[in-house]
């Protein structure tokens, strides 16, 4: 245990339920300490001096003195340092935080007035429950249908907006079995207190179970729901899925995650946002060498749920 561990310590934070909420209570306790040193000099010092230099009688005078090289380059450089190393590591740290691990476990979360609705691939639905295996990475893909949400995991320490229209993503690897809470974070009208889920933490064995178990006669997986539905919208009469070959629109084999070259030249990565973006408007960024205005746009016609499943079905296709 590192000596600035205080949080840990003191046990006032709540339980470190993954490895980054070790690393940002060490850096937090470390702020904590060098703050109080901080303060204990200043206040320290001025108190030491008020007395030491109290004026004693009437012709006490001050000694006049101009500066000190040596001592302002001291309490400006040792700060310096103490800034500069609080932001390496503060970077390193949210790096780490904000760099979504390959292959994770990837769970769609969808914000509302007020509740948390989360969708598995294998198309399993709660409600302000999330049950994840424990030492694997697991991926959140948020969005939101009414108003902006913030999902929050204090054990976890780690935190991210749920934006209508876009999508944004959180990662964790839960290391401790249990319960935890998550909470919305950003003010979003009369219940938003109430917007309270858990992130619930099992064996590998348990998730399997309770996936399985999960199971309700008829319910699709995501990706097989984006493909009726990418069949009912009559999608496929412009958009090839199997080959690269294309049809009146661009072919959408093996289009997740690579780059693709827009009309004007530039290049996007069709992530989830771009192939969301194409759907609702479509002429926003057209692929390099097919027709703008051609496809009709999507917006009002699908809600949040089935454009998840359109882009699990898109994701789909390699
Ligand atoms: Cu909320």
């Amino acid at each position: 245990m590192m000596w600035f561990n205080i949080a840990k310590a003191q046990s006032f934070m709540p339980t470190q339920g993954t490895e980054i909420a070790k690393q940002v209570d060490n850096l937090y306790g470390f702020l904590l300490i060098t703050s109080f040193i901080a303060c204990v000099l200043v206040i320290g010092g001025m108190i030491y001096f008020v007395m030491k230099y109290k004026r004693k009688s009437d012709n006490d005078k001050t000694a006049y003195i101009s500066h000190n090289t040596a001592l302002e380059f001291l309490w400006s450089f040792i700060p310096l340092v103490i800034f500069l190393a609080v932001f390496a590591w503060g970077w390193y740290i949210f790096h780490g935080m904000r760099s979504m691990p390959k292959d994770a476990l990837e769970i769609n979360v969808l914000g509302k007035q007020w509740a948390w609705e989360v969708e598995y691939k294998n198309g399993y639905k709660a409600v302000n429950e999330i049950v994840v295996p424990v030492n694997t990475d697991v991926k959140l893909l948020l969005t939101s249908q009414d108003v902006i949400h913030s999902f929050f995991i204090p054990s976890f320490r780690i935190k991210q907006d749920a934006v209508p229209g876009r999508y944004t993503a959180l990662w964790f690897r839960a290391e401790k079995l249990g319960e935890f809470h998550a909470f919305c974070t950003e003010y979003c009208g009369t219940t938003h207190s109430g917007m309270i889920g858990k992130v619930r933490v099992v064996t590998r064995e348990e998730f399997d179970k309770y996936m399985e178990e999960g199971q309700e006669e008829g319910q699709l997986p995501l990706a097989k729901r984006g493909e009726k539905l990418f069949a009912l919208k009559a999608c496929a009469s412009c958009h090839a899925v199997d080959n690269p070959a294309a049809k009146v629109g661009p072919s959408l084999f093996q289009v997740f995650n690579h780059e693709v070259v827009l009309a004007d030249g530039s290049k996007v990565v069709a992530d989830e946002n771009y192939i969301r973006e194409s759907i609702l408007q479509p002429n926003a960024k057209v692929v390099k060498g097919f027709p703008q205005g051609v496809m009709p746009t999507f917006q009002g016609q699908i809600n949040e749920n089935e454009l998840n499943a359109l882009i699990e079905y898109v994701k789909s296709l390699k």
